[in-house]
């Protein structure tokens, strides 16, 4: 299946981004991997014209955004993201009403709809920056509760209003699981992503976006980590660090809607062109400046 793939992705002169979430043996296949906006990032700036975007739909959807001359091809059209699926854009709508003095920052992971009712993205590298630089002091952080209390705690001069979303894969990492492991191995050095619940973030060493989180690994010289986000990053944090002990808390942080893509999954979306993402236009000019704006802040 690998063969087969490569061949197909020259003959079409197109390529494969995966999101760090990813199967170990998509990751390996890919051309590029990282998160949802680098990955958009290179589906812009990239020359094919076909691309492969091993990911969620809000993913392949924010890449369409950002490239809409380009086809952009969701293998598994089911592979959603549930966090995304919990803002009703009928509530959204009523809270622009109510706090129409509010700036409303969503993160990445929305769907198009979301990003257009919004006035700026953000992911969770650079959540923090962007909104410091946001000049309005009343902010709707929307959808995860999570890493918006952790931004919260960061402006203690601003004024939020947090959606009630939540990430279930990381909602299920528990704090227990970590103390646990910490008893049995000498100094583990725990890495969290922020949409962990707030006692994990507190027993954690650091706390950063999967790239953050590798980078981070990548960087130290510690002999074991405990990596509290999905379990696909583990696949790279070992191929960087072969040297290096990964450690999981617990075994449930996998995302099923992360792992629905296999090798045959991206072999027939090339050769069928499944799905081709589309985006209505008038909610992708609007999204689309959501997404602008995030990277005139963030720059
Ligand atoms: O922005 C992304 O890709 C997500 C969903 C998480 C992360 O930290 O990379």
């Amino acid at each position: 299946m690998r063969d087969k793939i490569i061949k197909l992705k020259k003959d079409l002169d197109a390529i494969i981004l995966a999101h760090n979430y990813q199967r170990a043996e998509v990751l390996d296949i890919a051309d590029y991997v990282g998160d949802s906006f680098y990955l958009s990032q290179i589906a812009k700036k990239c020359k094919n014209k076909t691309i492969v975007f091993a990911g969620v739909h809000f993913m392949a959807e924010s890449a369409k955004i950002l490239s809409p001359e380009k086809e952009i091809l969701l293998p598994v059209l089911d592979a959603l993201c549930p966090l995304s699926d919990m803002v009703n854009i009928e509530t959204l709508k009523e809270f622009k009403e109510k706090y129409s003095d509010y700036t409303f920052v969503c993160y990445i992971n929305t769907s198009a709809d979301v990003k257009a009712l919004c006035n700026v993205v953000v992911t969770s590298s650079n959540a923090e920056k962007i909104i410091s630089r946001i000049e309005n002091d009343k902010i709707v952080f929307l959808p995860d509760k999570n890493l918006g209390e952790h931004i919260k705690n960061k402006f203690p001069n601003k004024k939020f209003i947090i959606w009630d979303g939540f990430c279930p894969t990381h909602q299920r990492i528990q704090v227990k699981h970590i103390i646990s492991l910490k008893e049995k191995i000498n100094n583990l050095v725990v890495l969290a992503h922020p949409e962990c619940n707030s006692e994990v973030r507190e027993v954690a060493d650091f706390l950063g976006s999967t790239k953050e989180i590798i980078d981070f690994a990548n960087k130290t010289d510690y002999k074991n980590y405990l990596i509290a986000t999905e379990d696909g990053v583990i696949h790279t944090l070992k191929q960087n660090n072969p040297n290096k002990n990964f450690y999981v808390p617990g075994t449930t942080a996998t995302c099923i809607n992360m792992k629905k893509t296999t090798l045959e999954d991206i072999y027939n979306s090339l050769l069928y062109k499944k799905h081709s993402i589309t985006v209505d236009e008038e909610i992708s000019n609007l999204a689309l400046k959501s997404l602008m704006k995030m990277i005139e802040l963030a720059g």
